[in-house]
């Protein structure tokens, strides 16, 4: 208790200090520590104020996270604010870094508050499925009104110091150190005879129907089924309609409730997942290989996109296209990538003038890449075009140079293989667009070098990317576990849902779009390709959608021609669906002699989720996906799957896996060929075991 939470007096100012590293989480020996160290203070007679500060990085990033879901251990952070608000003597935060949650609301309870420049202050919890569940949405509305508090919870945003002190979060900001800023904060205020001021005692906050109506209906709009939000609004509302103490209980019942639910843990779940995901035991201590300039071979969609995204880290980049013309549309095209990042604040214009003049250049000759540190090829997507493009790298390139490749399913073994250093060589699949999309799947052969792997990771980390590691198959992990939900997706067109009945189903899920939505969006073309390439190996009792090939061969690829599976109107990106559609899938299943039936969206649903998490468990077995945390990090953050259910396999968790099991065993009776159960699903079931059980024993 001493080590995480300290008393010191300078002169007759008491410094409480947190430290509890990395984040001085407020966990229970935390509120032990403080709740003695208030003690203390109060009977100190040489004190006459105390200054609470966190120690290295931060004044305090929250409650800690994993506490959440454990029994509740006694001093209570609400009961500890109380106390703190209710000492005798005046009690100053001085803040620094971060200030997030929990952390915010012990503030709140001091009686002055002062922020550092640069703090970054937030009260986060509704992105974790929770409200404030410490005093802050009563304390927070009392001090900046209904509106401001409203906006401020329900965004989760953290706002810099300075804007805090313009919100009235915080009294004062200083340009120095917490520490100082807070001594010499602690000094004015006695020397001026200062008393505690208590936010509770601050009056009730007049009533806003109009804000707190608009909040419900933005909820209703963008936050559909998430629960956090409105109990957000309902504890809100009660700042003006009931006493502090009312309000405080009933927040607190809020609170207790949404720690209770399936969303809270999906979120809390998904927060961990991101930083976990990279945290590859292997790579403990691999030294990275400098990355200070880069080459994209290939300037399309994807090229481009991956160019913008390194230069935007601060990389040198070139581009190497086939001809000229090519260089110069290649160009043009990262010069629009480039103009919107100026537009959104992510690029300074004199940061921008320094890309065009310096930082870029698109060519055609390979030998100007004798000296880049990493090259990424992303020209199309032909086995044979990708090995040339290996063969020249090989030529051209450094010794130590990092060869990539950002195919989304060929054999990378085989690109390797055509190249004299095949350790050196490493699959980074950028997902479109490249600038914007968050995740970065690396796939790594058994012959990729260590430092390979985790420079590639680092790489990640500097693009301000989520990279999973992956190894090699068809559409590796992401795009494999798609392909095959797609199967699932036409099983039950083919058995008498309508495709539109399907996307709605898995958008009602959460997901963004329904797989046929994005096949418009991707371009049938793709689908009808990888039919074409498969069909050699194909199994006979596999079933492909006809209905697909008749759209491709009728010219319809998708929003790119105005008409896929939706027919989309000039510049609209949202089609409506084609009143022909059902008429043309008929068709194909009379041709078949299927006999049709109806399925509820729950049913849609419920097969779509078994695909994924029977396929996911393939992967994983397979070791393609090292942990069931990976599958979860790609959908998460390459497939948009819901946040709130924590990724594909916890939700797999919280549903039961044996529950799931049992489905698609009944369904492989239905179709014994495409639902196959997964041996690890068996095995997990037998063994009475989760998916997460994985995630702690893998060796990665
Ligand atoms: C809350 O406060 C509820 C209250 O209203 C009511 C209570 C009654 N707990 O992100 P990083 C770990 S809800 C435990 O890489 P950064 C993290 O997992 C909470 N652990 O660092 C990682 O571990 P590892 C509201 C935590 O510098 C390590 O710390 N607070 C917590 O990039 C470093 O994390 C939030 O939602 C935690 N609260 O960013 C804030 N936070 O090294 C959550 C982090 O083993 N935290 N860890 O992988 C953050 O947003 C960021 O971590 C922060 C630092 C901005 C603080």
């Amino acid at each position: 208790m001493e080590d995480v939470v300290s008393y010191d007096l300078v002169g007759d100012i008491a410094v409480i200090t947190i430290n509890n590293p990395p984040v001085n989480a407020i966990g229970w020996d935390v509120r032990s520590g403080l709740w003695h160290v208030m003690d203390r203070f109060s009977e100190d007679p040489r004190a006459a104020i105390a200054v609470l500060v966190g120690a290295n990085r931060m004044f305090v990033g929250g409650a800690d996270l994993k506490e959440f879901g454990k029994p509740l251990r006694d001093p209570t952070l609400p009961a500890l604010i109380l106390k703190i608000e209710a000492s005798a003597k005046p009690v100053v935060a001085a803040m620094h870094g971060h200030s997030l949650g929990g952390g915010f609301e012990l503030s709140l309870g001091c009686h002055y508050r002062l922020a550092t420049e640069g703090t970054r202050i937030a009260l986060p919890e509704v992105t974790l499925g929770l409200l404030p569940g410490a005093g802050g949405t009563q304390r927070v509305a009392r001090l900046v009104g209904i509106t401001k508090a409203l906006d401020f919870i329900l965004s989760g945003r953290p706002r810099l110091a300075n804007e805090a002190l313009q919100l009235g979060l915080v009294d004062r900001t200083d340009s120095g150190n917490a520490r100082e800023a807070g001594l010499a904060f602690a000094r004015e205020l006695v020397d001026a005879g200062a008393k505690p001021r208590r936010i509770s005692d601050l009056p009730s906050p007049a009533e806003d129907v109009e804000a707190l109506r608009s909040a419900r209906e933005s909820i209703a709009r963008t936050a559909r089924g998430q629960v956090a939000p409105l109990k957000i609004v309902q504890a809100l509302e009660a700042t003006s309609r009931m006493s502090f103490v009312d309000g405080l209980a009933l927040e607190r019942r809020l609170f207790l409730e949404l720690m209770d639910t399936p969303q809270r843990a999906g979120l809390v779940h998904a927060f961990f997942v991101e930083r976990q995901v990279s945290n590859l035991r292997a790579l403990a201590g691999v030294s990275l290989r400098a990355i200070q300039s880069a080459a994209v071979i290939g300037g399309g969609t994807m090229g481009a996109g991956i160019a913008t995204a390194l230069l935007l880290s601060g990389l040198h980049v070139i581009l190497i296209e086939r001809d000229a013309e090519s260089a110069d549309s290649a160009n043009g095209r990262v010069a629009r990538y480039l103009d919107e990042a100026v537009k959104r604040g992510k690029l300074g214009e004199p940061e921008r003038q320094a890309i065009t003049h310096v930082r870029f250049k698109a060519l055609t000759d390979y030998s100007a890449l004798s000296d880049v540190d990493l090259a990424i090829e992303a020209v199309f997507e032909s086995l044979e075009l990708k090995k040339t493009v290996f063969r020249q790298l090989d030529d051209v390139m450094r010794a130590g140079a990092i060869l990539a490749t950002n195919t989304s399913y060929l054999n990378i073994e085989e690109i390797a293989a055509v190249t004299r250093r095949p350790a050196d060589v490493v699959g980074l699949h950028f997902f479109s667009p490249a600038h914007v999309m968050k995740l970065l799947e690396v796939v790594v052969t058994p012959k990729t070098s260590p430092d390979v792997i985790a420079s590639a990771f680092g790489l990640a980390k500097s693009l301000g990317k989520i990279a999973v590691r992956s190894g090699v198959c068809d559409g590796f992990i992401g795009n494999r576990i798609l392909a095959h939900i797609r199967g699932a997706a036409d099983r039950l067109v083919w058995a008498g849902a309508s495709p539109y009945q399907v996307d709605r189903a898995i958008r009602d899920f959460g997901f963004p779009m329904g797989p046929y939505a994005v096949a418009d969006l991707a371009g049938l073309d793709i689908g009808f390709l990888t039919r074409q390439r498969k069909a050699a190996t194909r199994d006979p009792r596999d079933i492909i959608p006809a209905w697909a090939d008749d759209l491709y061969n009728q010219g319809r690829l998708g929003q790119k021609t105005g008409r896929g599976y939706y027919i989309y109107a000039a510049g609209d990106r949202i089609g409506q669906p084609d009143p022909e559609m059902d008429e043309r899938i008929a068709r194909h299943r009379e041709q078949r002699g299927i006999l049709t039936r109806n399925f509820s969206d729950l049913e849609i649903q419920r097969r779509y989720m078994a695909a994924l998490v029977n396929e996911a468990a393939n992967v994983i077995d397979e070791n393609i996906a090292a942990r069931p945390l990976d599958v979860d990090a790609v959908f998460l953050f390459g497939y948009g799957f819901p946040r709130h259910c924590g990724g594909p396999m916890h939700w797999a968790d919280a549903q039961g896996l044996a529950g799931l099991l049992d489905e698609i065993r009944d369904l492989h009776r239905e179709d014994p060929f495409f639902w196959t159960p997964a041996p690890l699903l068996e095995r997990l079931v037998q063994q009475n075991r989760t998916f997460a059980s994985l995630n702690d024993a893998s060796e990665l």
